[in-house]
């Protein structure tokens, strides 16, 4: 449990390396929101880990993009005075911590996360920040001695790879880090592409291809255009576990966005046209929008307000971090 020992502690985080879409609202912000004041919450705007691909490095541009991120959390529903909201690149102790941690945690780890392999596959030359990417999401979690780490599944590998991290540290060093668990949305954890319904939503294929994901940001215009496109068989299946990935994509969201059952929905399109299906997934998509839209657009209105937030908040952050650092240098034999 947290220092403070009442609530438990929460790390997550989301890369500032293209627009939030769908999968990043319904996987990580909305359990987030949800849960924000049964807990005590650090909710990081990871941008160290944007710049493990070159095309996300972009001197002026990903600034901006962590200040957008930032915004959209708040837009989402975060509290700003009842959250620690920062970016990650702001508090230095994330970065001398992955040393630190490098230097513990054995290579063939790395060599084993599938996420790394998905994205090495897909390019002929990789940083060596790619390969230990996870090393520095651990250093993140570990710093803020967190419990519970909310994320959609497909990070929930790098969570586990972070507790291994951190027994292996405690057991040859001495008690320093808390033993961290993943916690995944009952449903929504899983958003697959809208194009392509065998493939995770992402933001990266988004920058690609128009019809793949619905982004936060988006024009309701082009939302319609992406969710009335949405690949689906030629079928007239509604039953979850008989239908195809298309359609089981788009029961997915509904029942996401609704809290419906997929006994309920199906019951409802018996007979009819997965137009209608997408119709309300539409709709439901769209009110679910819009007020993230409206507050997004005040907080962008006054970008030095959201700056201040944002130092703030990386002052306390810095405070927390460094008691942690101190103790894995201490534990190491190095630092002042
Ligand atoms: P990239 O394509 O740049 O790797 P991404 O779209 O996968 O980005 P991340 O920043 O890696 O987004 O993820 C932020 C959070 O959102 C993580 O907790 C992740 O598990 C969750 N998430 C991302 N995509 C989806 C998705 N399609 N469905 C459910 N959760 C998702
Ligand atoms: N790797 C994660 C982003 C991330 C993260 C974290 C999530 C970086 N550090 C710590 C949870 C906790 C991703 O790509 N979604």
């Amino acid at each position: 449990m947290s220092e403070s020992g009442a609530r438990p502690r929460v790390f997550s985080g989301i890369q500032p390396s293209g627009d939030l879409h769908l999968g990043t609202y319904l996987g990580a912000l909305r359990q987030w929101v949800e849960h924000q004041h049964e807990r005590e919450n650090v909710f990081c705007v990871v941008d160290l880990h944007a710049i493990t691909v070159p095309e996300a490095i972009d001197p002026k541009g990903l600034k901006a993009k962590s200040r957008e991120v930032a915004a959209l959390y708040f837009a989402s529903g975060i509290d700003p005075d009842a959250n620690l909201v920062f970016v990650q690149s702001h508090v230095r102790e994330h970065a001398e911590l992955t040393w630190l941690l490098n230097c513990t945690t054995p290579l063939g780890w790395l060599h084993r996360m599938t996420q790394f392999k998905a994205k090495s596959d897909a390019r002929e030359s990789v940083s060596t920040g790619l390969l230990d990417y996870p090393v520095l999401q651990a250093a993140d979690i570990l710093l803020y001695d967190t419990d519970l780490v909310p994320v959609g599944e497909d990070q929930v590998q790098h969570v586990e790879l972070t507790r291994d991290i951190a027994q292996r540290f405690n057991h040859l060093f001495g008690e320093v880090f808390t033993l961290p668990d993943a916690t995944v949305p009952p449903s929504g954890a899983r958003v697959m592409g809208f194009d392509d319904p065998d493939a995770k939503m992402s933001k990266s294929v988004a920058q690609e291809r128009d019809r793949h994901a619905v982004n936060l940001l988006d024009d309701e215009s082009v939302i319609k255009k992406t969710v009335m496109s949405a690949v689906t068989d030629s079928g007239r299946e509604f039953r979850f576990e008989h239908a195809g990935a298309g359609v089981r994509n788009l029961l997915g969201v509904l029942r996401s966005l609704t809290g419906e059952s997929y006994e309920a929905l199906a019951d409802r399109y018996e007979g009819r046209g997965y137009g209608d299906l997408k119709k309300d997934v539409l709709e439901a998509i769209l009110e679910t929008v819009r007020p993230i839209r409206e507050r997004y657009e005040a907080y962008a209105a006054d970008p030095a307000e959201l700056d201040a937030i944002l130092a703030r908040n990386a002052d306390r952050a810095r405070e927390h971090a460094a008691r942690t650092l101190k103790r894995a240098q201490d534990a190491l034999g190095v630092g002042a």
